[in-house]
């Protein structure tokens, strides 16, 4: 994307970005304004700028100001918006919550290095009768933004998403982790390309690598152990998930804010308790890494 294609209002490589259809799609309404405020307070800490990225009236814009995220959050029914409907959305002036891949895009274009999620999409259970990939994977491979996540949501098929990054190129460091993480999970029983403990190292690692390739890079930062929650326990709840969104014909774009929203129901809040502390945990990672860039 052109860079005078967005309002630009962030401070560029000083900057973390965060995601809106983490916060309009991804969590109760009542949680989304508060979670937004405490990550700002996060990157703050560290020394670093919170720069909310969604679009206005068709406009990408990074670094939103209160005012526009609560008009995106009050919306009815505001758009997704991935790389393939970003040009719908800007063309026909609508609003729209962007998902990791419009992120990433209108990160790069804004000079913004690294951006801070909850966990990334990948390739969905049950890929050999319907394909379903996000199209975060092929905007890792597109865009020079390091990307902090709990690995990939666990109700994805986590090892054929770990393969596909591999295929894809696409660089997978652990922070202080040897495995690689699936959100609620902090084992998937997959690893990693390297790990790295130290913030230092890390960033020195970020700038080398977005300078050698262009393109991006995962940092892999596990739940925290208090907030894990158990497999087994897990389990059970995102099968009836997946059966309610199988009966009800929940497909496409559809598919993740449903099932996160099921399971925050099924399991009473706790992973709903888990997703926020994982997505304040990788805010502080990134504005680690930002704060050193
Ligand atoms: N992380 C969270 N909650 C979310 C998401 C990430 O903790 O809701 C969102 C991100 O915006 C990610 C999207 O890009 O889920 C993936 O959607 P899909 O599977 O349709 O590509
Ligand atoms: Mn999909």
């Amino acid at each position: 994307m052109n860079p005078d294609q967005i309002n630009n209002r962030s401070n560029g490589a000083r900057s973390v970005a965060l995601e809106t259809t983490l916060l309009a799609h991804g969590v109760p309404a009542d949680t989304a304004l508060p979670l937004a405020n405490k990550l700002d307070e996060i990157v703050l800490a560290q020394g670093a700028d919170p720069s909310v990225i969604g679009v206005i009236n068709g406009k990408p814009t990074a670094g939103l100001t209160d005012e526009e995220l609560q008009m995106l959050l009050d919306a009815p029914e505001v758009p997704k918006v991935n790389t393939a409907n970003l040009g719908v959305i800007m063309q026909r002036r609508s609003h729209g919550a962007t998902t990791v891949s419009t992120t990433m895009e209108i990160a790069a274009a804004a000079g913004i290095s690294v951006f801070a999620t909850g966990g990334i999409g990948g390739v969905h259970r049950g890929y050999s009768q319907r394909l379903d990939i996000s199209a975060d994977l092929a905007a890792l491979a597109r865009f020079p933004v390091a990307v902090v996540t709990s690995g990939v949501k666990s109700l994805l098929d986590v090892t054929s998403t770990r393969e596909a990054l591999e295929t894809l190129g696409v660089p997978v460091i652990g922070f202080q982790t040897d495995s690689f993480p699936a959100f609620y999970i902090r084992d998937s029983g997959s690893g990693v390309d390297a790990r790295i403990d130290d913030p230092d190292e890390l960033a020195d690692f970020v700038r080398f690598e977005l300078n050698r390739t262009g393109r991006g890079i995962v940092i892999a930062n596990p739940v925290p152990e208090a907030d894990e929650i158990p497999e087994t326990r897990f389990n059970v709840w995102l099968d009836q998930a997946t059966r309610e969104a199988d009966e009800q014909g929940i497909a496409g774009r559809d598919v993740t804010p449903f099932a996160l929203s099921r399971l925050h129901e099924l399991s009473g809040g706790e992973t709903l308790r888990s997703n926020l502390a994982l997505v304040k945990s990788n805010a502080h990672v990134a504005a680690q890494i930002a704060s050193r860039l």
